[in-house]
């Protein structure tokens, strides 16, 4: 049995959320898709690593103190004396949430595969990356691709979260990029404004068929944001519907359906529960401001999911 249901490879980032819209008011928290992932598999019980680097500085070691407090295993997070900790704000508009970034030259864009002598991937049943991982940089990304190698190699299943964020690189290399990863992945998870920008479609039917024809060939589970999710596992697709709740904040909320997903499949559930029960977890972490701190604990999400009611 491996040692850990979940390892999670990428970039932690120290969060500043508006806590009023049109005001300078901003609540300091953390994030980064693949750790806000890992806390919330974590929160749901399973057993979790991070890999990363961070920089030496407070917001370093903060987020360090985060995963001792969270349960993630901290053993391949590497401090680089050399590089600062990446650091973004959220702004809330009529258009939804916005990012400010500060993370050029961060201390994860300087992972390189050496980083994963630690052996660490071998040791997981799931590896989770996005397409923020792939982004950073070309170190980050040839990161990446060695720990898919590694994973596979030991016989673990390969997560991959599409997280497009072109104002990290230019479209026709997300495009070329994420194809190569998403064709060796063993769960895809993409969303419909992701895809959007890659496959012409805007329909959920026209975009898996999409991601098949370029190659992907495992479990597929299309983000369909409040309204819920696809889940086509190679034969079938079912329509999993989302939960109604009054959101504050959805920052996370696709992170927390990746850790919550898989840390629900490593417990046990078929994939059809599994996707339910993720959304319902989703749906619960827009709730508060913040991508970590609103992320729920099974007892919250069963309680929802008995008193509540799908979307559409
Ligand atoms: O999904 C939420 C993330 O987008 C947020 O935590 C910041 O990782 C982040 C990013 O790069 O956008």
């Amino acid at each position: 049995m491996p040692d850990f249901d979940i390892v999670a490879l990428g970039e932690p980032l120290i969060e500043f959320n508006q806590t009023r819209p049109g005001h300078p008011e901003f609540l300091q928290g953390y994030g980064g898709d693949t750790s806000n992932a890992i806390i919330a598999a974590a929160r749901q019980g399973a057993r979790c690593a991070y890999l990363t680097r961070v920089g030496a500085d407070v917001f370093g070691e903060q987020l360090m103190q985060l995963w001792r407090e969270e349960n993630v295993d901290t053993t391949g997070v590497m401090i680089d004396p050399h590089a600062h900790t990446g650091l973004y704000f959220v702004q809330h508009g009529p258009d939804g949430h916005v990012f400010s970034y500060m993370r050029h030259g961060s201390a994860a864009s300087h992972m390189n595969p050496e980083d994963l002598r630690h052996g660490m991937v071998e040791r997981a049943a799931f590896l989770h990356v996005s397409g923020i991982s792939l982004a950073i940089s070309a170190s980050a990304c040839d990161t990446v691709f060695a720990a898919i190698e590694r994973a596979r190699a030991a016989g673990g299943q390969v997560c991959l979260d599409s997280n497009l964020r072109l104002r990290l690189w230019p479209v026709d290399r997300a495009r070329a990029i994420l194809r190569e990863a998403m064709c060796m992945a063993d769960v895809f998870l993409p969303s419909m404004d992701d895809m959007r920008h890659f496959t012409g479609h805007a329909d959920p039917a026209g975009t898996l068929d999409w991601i098949r024809d370029a190659g992907a060939n495992g479990i597929i589970v299309l983000k369909l944001g409040r309204d819920g999710a696809v889940l086509d596992d190679g034969r079938q697709r079912h329509f999993v519907p989302g939960m109604v709740v009054d959101a504050i904040d959805a920052t996370g909320a696709g992170d927390c359906f990746a850790g919550t997903l898989m840390a629900r499949r490593a417990q046990g559930d078929d994939w059809r529960t599994a996707v339910r029960y993720a959304n319902a977890a989703a749906a619960l972490s827009t709730r508060g401001y913040g991508a970590v701190q609103p992320l729920p604990t099974p007892a919250q999400v069963q309680a929802f999911l008995q008193d509540s009611h799908p979307a559409g």
